[in-house]
């Protein structure tokens, strides 16, 4: 399947949210868990900034997609957002999260799908419960996504993926942006989410 993707704004502010009915798909998790890695390995072209340094992305950035060939609507919108809860971020950075990314969870019309990203390499962590807890209890669809899956082998990986899921109450799809593993399955997973409208 082809996909064609183009940049399309970074908002800071909810006024700054593109507007229009284009169904959305946004990446959540803390910071350096690969979010913007993970945008990039589904469009197959680097889109988003990528860094080993948590608290890269500062902005929510929109993406359109179109499938197959360009038209003159996009068929879905993607929107990568700043990650939360990374110790050594500084305050400033986590202090500003709540500011726009919870007006962006809470009001955003055309949000279909988030997707949470877990580090599948480290214990589950409170941010990312917080973060779970809230989109149960605002009625936000969501898939976990465990990334990393290649820095782990067999069974560390299939105990650690169990471990999480069991911790989420919820099922995770494993993740590598370096192997390709998930990704076929995570498409499936957005189109249908876009699908019902
Ligand atoms: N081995 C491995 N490394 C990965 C994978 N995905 C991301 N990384 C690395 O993890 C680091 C952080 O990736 P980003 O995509 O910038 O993470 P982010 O969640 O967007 O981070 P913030 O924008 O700071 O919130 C980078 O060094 C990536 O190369 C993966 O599947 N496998
Ligand atoms: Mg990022």
């Amino acid at each position: 399947m082809k996909v064609i993707t183009n940049f399309v704004t970074s908002a800071a502010a909810p006024h700054q949210f593109p507007t229009g009915i284009v169904p959305e798909v946004a990446f959540l998790g803390r910071s350096n868990v690969g979010k913007s890695s993970l945008l990039n390995s589904l469009v197959g072209t680097k889109m988003a900034n990528v860094s080993n340094t948590p608290g890269r992305t500062q902005t929510i950035n929109f993406f359109t997609v179109n499938f197959g060939a360009p038209k003159p609507n996009p068929e879905l919108m993607l929107a990568d957002l700043p990650g939360y809860g990374y110790a050594r971020v500084p305050k400033a950075i986590v202090g500003e999260w709540p500011k726009f990314i919870e007006p962006y969870l809470a009001d955003r019309e055309p949000l279909r799908l988030c997707i949470c990203l877990i580090d599948s390499n480290i214990p589950p962590q409170k941010s990312d419960l917080q973060l779970l807890h809230w989109l149960q209890t605002s009625g936000r669809p969501f898939q976990l996504v465990g990334t990393k899956t290649d820095k782990l082998s067999g069974n560390k990986l299939k105990q650690s993926m169990m471990a999480l899921s069991r911790e989420f109450g919820s099922e995770l799809l494993p993740y590598s942006v370096k192997t390709g593993t998930g990704k076929d399955e995570l498409w499936r997973k957005i189109r249908e989410a876009v699908a019902t409208l």
